[in-house]
């Protein structure tokens, strides 16, 4: 039988990509319900061409449902994907909330799928948008030739923070654009926007060095997830990662400069080639002829895009990336509907 699926945030920045992927990919679900808070209940959205009432969060709406999706903050996910599971569903969260709980596999299919079963507390953790932008491409390096250190920063994207990330970014380059000569003064910038918005500087014409909230030794909670966050997936406790974590004012996509020291030597050709030849990846790399992804180029597209691959030049164990993921799209909804149809296999096989 076809199982069915609720997706929980169903009217969020995440959750209304999460119905376009629903729309395209192959239709493994039976009925899809759409779950959000109660001031969107009542709403009427479109999911596989069919328009489908919003319903609010409430614990009956699990009934019946094989598997449930989350894209809500923590504390919503923390109280209500045990609720699901409680109710038959397998939680498939999208939230910080259970990422690094012992009892809860972090999936991403192309590195890890076979983690999706082991699920004692009937609930699946997707990763950060972060990690996800370049862990498919490092996943499948590290098969090849063992990955022991990581030292990456990330370029990322406005949405990251949600809608009001990107309202935010829409309205402060409006607003610096339309003033000629800005940016060539300290506090220019500051001074003509209105609102910072969920940023702690403002993301017009300018980057901030920072995404998340303030953790021990100064790090940002983004940078510690993308340590944490790799260990688990790629099964390494003691892989060393030093993470530094950047918005730039790009709406949607992710990226990440990446140097990587695997345990042998690594000829950059031979990763091209690997990479090319990897699940879920996709490799430009010509600068010869300007050729390499960009956000602006790439946003979405599902694959992880890698280019600028070179074998450090002071390290041949080393190599040095630049990797490009759309942050809503691999980086949320869609490692998150992966994961659901790899549970959905479980009832179609039956
Ligand atoms: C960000 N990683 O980009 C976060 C969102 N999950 O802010």
């Amino acid at each position: 039988r076809l199982p069915t699926l609720a997706v929980v945030g169903a009217t969020g920045a995440v959750g209304s990509v999460m119905r376009d992927i629903l729309t395209e990919r192959p239709n493994v679900w039976g009925e899809i319900r759409l779950i959000a808070s109660p001031r969107s209940a009542g709403k009427v959205l479109s999911v596989r061409g069919e328009d489908v009432t919003v319903q609010a969060l409430a614990p009956e709406v699990f009934d019946g449902v094989d598997v449930a999706m989350f894209d809500v903050p923590d504390e919503v996910s923390k109280e209500w994907a045990p609720v699901a599971a409680a109710r038959g569903a397998v939680a498939v969260d999208n939230s910080g909330a259970f990422r690094l709980d012992p009892d809860v596999p972090l999936v991403v299919p192309e590195v890890n799928a076979d983690q999706v079963g082991n699920r004692p507390r009937g609930i699946i953790a997707n990763p950060n948008c972060t990690t996800l932008s370049m862990i498919v491409a490092i996943g499948a390096l590290h098969r090849a030739y063992g990955v022991k250190d990581l030292v990456v920063s990330s370029y990322q994207a406005a949405s990251g923070s949600g809608q009001e990330g990107i309202d935010t970014l829409r309205d402060q380059t409006a607003t610096v654009a339309a003033e000629r000569n800005l940016g060539n003064e300290a506090g220019d910038v500051r001074a003509a926007v209105d609102e910072l918005g969920p940023f702690p500087a403002p993301l017009a014409y300018n980057v901030v060095p920072w995404a998340g909230s303030l953790k021990d030794d100064g790090y940002s909670s983004e940078e510690l997830k993308v340590r944490n966050e790799s260990r688990k997936i790629l099964g390494l406790p003691d892989l060393r990662v030093a993470a530094t974590c950047v918005r730039v004012p790009v709406i949607t996509t992710h990226a990440l400069t990446v140097h990587a020291t695997f345990d042998s030597e690594v000829p950059a050709e031979d990763a091209r080639k690997l990479l090319a030849n990897a699940e879920g990846v996709e490799v430009l790399d010509d600068p010869a002829k300007g050729e390499f992804p960009t956000p602006a180029d790439v946003v979405g597209t599902d694959p992880t895009w890698v280019g600028r691959i070179r074998q450090s030049i002071d390290d041949p164990t080393s190599l040095d990336l630049f990797l490009c993921g759309d942050n809503l799209r691999k980086g949320a909804a869609l490692n998150t509907a992966q994961i659901a149809e790899v549970v959905a296999r479980e009832f179609t096989q039956d």
